[in-house]
């Protein structure tokens, strides 16, 4: 058959395709949220029905366009035809059963994890992960601390024979359209081979690492302080319950304890919104109109009238924040369980960023209403969260006076707690699940090769022994879920490097550290022309789009906290480093 042969009937099987996908995407995706914003038996059925449907006609199209794998297309239908197999997280196998099973497994996996309960110690009943969070960020009690750790943790432990099946089937569903394993599945999105991206993982966490090192040395020799050598070894890993987070992913709970001796005089935001009776809608408000300063819309009505703002008293669902665009056009949403603090400040950002991003797509052909990789996707409302700088809260009223340069290194610590802690959890997720999905670790290591990796790469070690019995991946929302994690580990960089390109756009001179894109429709224009592009070219080119870089990279990140490694050297002199 001639090339234009070829092309007209590529572009006739993807019309066809994205049109009945899209359908089928929104099914999907209507099914899902009623799941999630009320846990019933019925909904979880229904949710996963819809979710198999689709899943089945994915992988039905994805084997016919392999035909159009070897054949010269022009770019656009050449990269639908890349990502088509590449467009779920997950593959169900081609018989029915099976296909049902895993769709089903995955759903009550979700659904133990939502409704997961612990009584900590003096309570009569059992509460959940929010209230066990409040309490392992407010606590200093390390025997309270310990307990809630546990309780939470094995709320998993029916999960591991769930999870273990779930392996088997998903590995067989990815084979069906040509992937070693899922794994592999989910390393193949980055527009290189699923190695090299391994590789390029390892490259990036290479050029953070020292930074991490630092502030892990830095914490614990504060929690030695405050805990004795007893229970915090002073060259060995830390007890992951000490560090102000259920997972010890980010330890920005831990500031009081750790501010600078004496210049550290910041600003408490979770005091000043709760002092003004902030509501979860003044808060979204807040995040919006940060949107619209950029010269983006303002979110549609129904946003307003559908999302989810708070946890209901009447009903069971999944509060792990999230972003929706529920007709992939306009139905915009984010479900979450609004608390009055600086961290769901933070988060309701970063869903935004979500929602933008989508809403900047939706004109896009179905294939490509995506991001330019899912790293992208989580770093846009993060990188507009850096612009909440001091300056920025003076701006909106929410700050009388912006704090004196002086106490920066405060400012930057924080930021660190919660973002420079983050790196190596953010790799080690993936880097776990990766292993168990080759099979190279196998459900009777699964607990003990957990522990290694966090305590390989975090320095981290678990508050009391855990057995194969536990099972305590599971205690964190995306492995159930299936929700990959690397993206948040190049994310944790990537908005590091767009902020700097953004700063540059505005002609910033200052410290990357101080400065805010808000209100700067030059940044804006910028972003907006990222965003648009989605996932119809690879993602150097959206790199490029916004910054000229067609490579990730850190630097942005260590120029940011440059001043906090020259403190955390300092304070670390002559102080043990490393685990
Ligand atoms: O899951 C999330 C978002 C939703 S995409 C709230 N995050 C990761 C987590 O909570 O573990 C954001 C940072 C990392
Ligand atoms: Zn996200």
């Amino acid at each position: 058959m001639s090339a234009t042969g070829n092309e007209s009937e590529a572009r006739a099987f993807f019309d066809r395709t994205e049109s009945e996908l899209l359908a089928l995407a929104i099914e999907s995706s209507r099914a899902d949220w009623v799941f999630n914003t009320f846990i019933t038996p019925d909904t979880e059925e229904l949710a996963s029905k819809a979710s198999t449907r689709l899943i089945a006609a994915t992988v039905h199209r994805a084997k016919e366009a392999n035909r159009f794998r070897t054949v010269p297309l022009p770019g656009d239908l050449a990269r639908k035809t890349r990502l088509l197999r590449l467009s779920l997280p997950l593959i169900a196998p081609p018989d029915l059963a099976e296909a049902d099973e895993l769709v089903r497994t995955v759903a009550a996996m979700q659904t133990t994890y939502a409704t997961g309960r612990h009584a900590p110690p003096g309570r009569a009943e059992a509460v959940d992960l929010q209230e066990l969070s409040r309490i392992l960020g407010q606590s200093r009690n390390p025997v309270e601390l310990q307990n809630v750790w546990i309780g939470w943790h094995d709320i998993a432990r029916p999960m591991r024979p769930q999870f273990t099946r779930y392996v088997e089937l998903a590995n067989r569903g990815a084979r069906e359209l040509d992937f070693a394993d899922t794994g592999a599945m989910w390393r193949s999105k980055y527009d290189m081979d699923p190695d090299s991206f391994a590789l390029e993982a390892d490259r990036l966490w290479a050029q953070v690492r020292p930074l991490y090192r630092s502030l892990h040395a830095y914490v614990r020799r504060r929690l030695v302080e405050r805990y004795g050598p007893e229970l915090v070894p002073e060259r060995g890993p830390i007890p992951g319950h000490l560090l102000g987070n259920m997972w010890a992913q980010s330890w920005e709970n831990l500031y009081p304890d750790l501010a600078p001796p004496g210049g550290g005089a910041t600003y408490d935001l979770t005091k000043i919104l709760q002092g003004r009776h902030t509501s979860p809608t003044d808060m979204v408000r807040f995040a919006e109109r940060f949107f619209v300063s950029l010269g983006l819309d303002p979110l549609p009505s129904t946003f307003w009238e559908r999302s989810m703002f708070a946890r209901p008293r009447d009903r069971e669902v999944v509060c792990h924040a999230s972003a929706w665009d529920v007709d992939a056009v306009e139905d915009l949403r984010i479900k979450m369980c609004i608390e009055i603090t600086a961290e769901d400040f933070h988060t309701i950002h970063h869903e935004l960023g979500h929602n933008y991003y989508q809403r900047a797509y939706a004109r896009q052909p179905f294939l490509f209403r995506e991001s330019a990789h899912d790293g992208f996707h989580e770093a846009v409302g993060d990188t507009i969260g850096l612009s909440v700088t001091p300056e920025y809260l003076v701006q909106v009223g929410l700050l009388d006076r912006a704090p004196p340069p002086e106490g920066d290194i405060g400012l930057l610590l924080y930021t660190a707690l919660q973002k420079i802690a983050f790196l190596p959890f953010g790799l080690l997720i993936d880097r776990w699940r990766w292993s168990v999905f080759s099979g190279e670790y196998g459900p009777d290591s699964y607990n003990r090769t957990w522990w290694e990796l966090r305590e390989r790469y975090q320095g981290i070690r678990p508050p009391v022994a855990r057995g194969e019995d536990a099972f305590d991946a599971g205690a964190k929302f995306h492995v159930p879920a299936n929700v990959p994690y690397m993206r948040y580990f190049l994310a944790h960089i990537l908005q590091f490097q767009l902020h700097r390109a953004l700063a540059r756009e505005i002609d910033w001179t200052g410290p990357l550290h101080r400065c805010s894109i808000y209100g700067q429709r030059k940044a804006g224009k910028r972003l907006r022309a990222m965003l648009e592009m989605g996932s119809s070219r690879e993602w150097p080119d959206a790199l490029e789009a916004i910054g000229g870089d067609r490579r990730m990279e850190a630097a942005g990140l260590l120029e940011y906290f440059a001043p906090l490694q020259r403190w955390l050297d300092e304070q670390n002199r002559g102080q043990p480093v490393g685990w």
